[in-house]
């Protein structure tokens, strides 16, 4: 299994890269704000609650989100790896998603974090608010609120990948196929080549 944690503030180009990355190495894409953005489209109790904290800007209960990986891991027990986008965001994620994965016996291979500066953030959300109708990317108040709430509550995530040795710092600016270049280029030193994960190349 190959499974990787796909990490950044908010506009780093987590979900764009790994639209990319999961056709090339063949692994499931899980997005917790996808997820959560498909609950509160189909108006379920859990999506109706998360819309409190994402129209401001903040953090989703950690065990709504725990919960959710959880059940998405079972839906895809076949799969070849994952790619966790915008998961885990606090160190207490991080751990449970650690226990999640030992059970499978498949820990995570490495956290590729995109450094981007803040102006090319704010940019890149408020041009997407414009056409996507995201509320979150809208409000340059919020927009902001998301950005310290990334410093002071997911940064720390860094760190505990850090300690095992498995954090790689990538690049987040530039063309987005620049950017899908140095995230194969770091996955291949780790992954022994480029492929699947599963030998073939
Ligand atoms: P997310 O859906 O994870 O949203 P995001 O981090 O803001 O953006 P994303 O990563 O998808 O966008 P991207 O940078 O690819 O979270 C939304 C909310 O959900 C959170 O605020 C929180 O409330 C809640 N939530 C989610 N997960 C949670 C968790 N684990 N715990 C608690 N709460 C949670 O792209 C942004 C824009 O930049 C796009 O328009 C894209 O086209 C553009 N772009 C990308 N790369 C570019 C490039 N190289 N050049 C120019 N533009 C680029």
């Amino acid at each position: 299994m190959l499974n990787l944690v796909l990490f950044g503030p908010p506009g780093a180009g987590k979900g764009t890269q790994a639209t990319n990355l999961i056709e090339k190495y063949k692994l499931v894409h899980l997005s917790t704000g996808d997820i959560l953005r498909g609950e509160l489209a189909a108006k379920s109790t859990l999506g109706l609650e998360a819309k409190k904290y994402m129209d401001k800007g903040e953090l989703v209960p950690d065990e709504v989100v725990i919960g959710m990986i959880e059940v998405k891991l079972d839906q895809n027990a076949g799969a070849k790896g994952f790619i966790f986008d915008g998961f885990p965001r606090t160190n207490a994620q991080a751990q449970a998603l650690d226990k999640l994965l030992e059970k499978k016996n498949a820990p995570i291979d490495m956290m590729l974090a995109l450094e981007v500066e803040k102006p090319e953030l704010v940019n890149r959300l408020m041009g997407r608010g414009k056409v996507s109708g995201r509320a979150d990317d809208q409000d340059i108040n919020v927009i902001e609120n998301r950005i310290n709430v990334y410093n002071r509550e997911t940064a720390p995530v860094i760190e505990y990948y850090n300690k095992q040795g498995k954090f790689r710092s990538v690049d987040g600016m530039g063309t987005i196929e620049e950017i899908f270049a140095r995230l194969c280029n770091a996955i291949d030193k780790v992954n022994g080549g480029s492929g699947c994960g599963c030998g073939c190349k």
